[in-house]
């Protein structure tokens, strides 16, 4: 988070400054839609991303699975910013829409993370997220970073469409320049994460629940899980949960709330006294110092707090410890699963 901020921020003036957009600042400033286009983690990192541009920037996005977008029949204008997020650079189905997206007169960005790979190769601009290499085949930094970049994306739209003021510019980017130290302190939970998963780690199935920027964060969750653990996870909008997951819900089901301290708190507490009474067992990622949610949770994880902006960055990081510890034991590969490819290019 730190490379992607360096150089890019400017608290004191308010200011972002993407030397890779700017060339299109006007666009930017005029522009009706932007869409998103990404597949697995990346997606969920487009999602994130839908939600700060649309609140911060005000412009409509919409965020689609690149694999499913090539094969239909989508309507793309040359009026329109399509942009990419991948990891690799090299994944095929992101490839692939953004050749139709070109053919249709849109203008094309990518965040990626591999300099010189073939997506920045074909985009008109773009936003390199700096997470050196990936480790392992499952992304982890790299959501952080396309997170960070997306955030990046939305305030400096922001700043061209004049949708923030000026000091609410520097509040917010003031808040972003400490999220480092923040993840430093977030990173403190893992001992506290290893033990949950020592007491879910036989669980066959799991649950992760948020709202607003939250929700992608727990589909990020279940999908670590699914990649790294092979455990069957869901991830939905709590709101949604009455409305078919719910029947899931028993004595075995681990269900893991992102309930941080903002605007749809209550009602995240509503949900979470829903699986209470079902007898599911809630974990629970809450605001330090949080009491509430503190008693009636099975398992809290306290992350720091900081603006709604800023949540996904904070709190993606136990999910992504919970996966690892339950991964290891379960005696999973954590850096090469099984059947998943580093970068998928057919
Ligand atoms: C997309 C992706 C990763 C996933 C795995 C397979 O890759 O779905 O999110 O962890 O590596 O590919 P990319 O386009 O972000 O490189």
């Amino acid at each position: 988070i730190r490379d992607c901020l360096r150089g890019r921020i400017y608290p004191d003036q308010g200011k972002v400054q993407l030397g890779g957009v700017k060339e299109y600042a006007d666009k930017l400033r005029n522009i009706d839609r932007i869409i998103i286009v990404a597949c697995g983690t990346s997606w969920h990192a487009g999602l994130v991303g839908e939600y700060l541009i649309e609140e911060y920037g005000r412009v409509p996005v919409e965020v689609e699975y690149a694999s499913e977008f090539r094969y239909r029949n989508p309507i793309i204008t040359e009026q329109d910013i399509v942009i990419a997020i991948s990891q690799s650079g090299e994944t095929a189905d992101t490839m692939a829409a953004l050749e139709i997206a070109k053919e249709r007169g849109a203008t094309i960005f990518g965040i990626c993370n591999v300099v010189g790979a073939s997506i920045p190769r074909i985009t008109d601009a773009g936003v390199y997220t700096h997470a050196g290499p990936e480790i392992g085949v499952a992304s982890t930094k790299a959501f952080t970073a396309q997170v960070t970049v997306l955030t990046l994306i939305a305030f400096y739209i922001a700043q061209q469409r004049g949708t923030l003021t000026q000091s609410k510019l520097i509040e917010y980017l003031t808040e972003l320049n400490e999220i480092p130290t923040l993840v430093e302190r977030t990173l403190q939970c893992n001992d506290r994460v290893e033990e949950i998963a020592a007491r879910f780690k036989d669980s066959n199935n799991c649950l992760f629940l948020g709202r607003g920027s939250s929700f992608p964060v727990a589909l990020e969750g279940a999908l670590k899980l699914k990649e790294i653990s092979y455990v069957h996870a869901e991830g939905y909008p709590a709101a949604e949960m009455k409305h078919g997951p719910i029947a899931l819900i028993d004595a075995e089901l681990p269900v893991v709330f992102i309930a941080t301290k903002n605007s749809s708190y209550e009602k995240v507490v509503s949900n979470i006294q829903e699986v209470k009474a079902r007898g599911g067992h809630v974990i629970a990622i809450v605001t330090e110092g949080d009491t509430q949610v503190r008693e009636m949770a099975e398992y809290v994880i306290e992350i720091p707090q900081t603006d709604d902006a800023f949540v996904p960055l904070l709190a993606t990081i136990p999910l992504q410890f919970l996966a690892y510890h339950i991964a290891v034991m379960r005696g999973c590969n954590v850096d090469q699963p099984r059947n998943l490819a580093k970068s998928v290019t057919v």
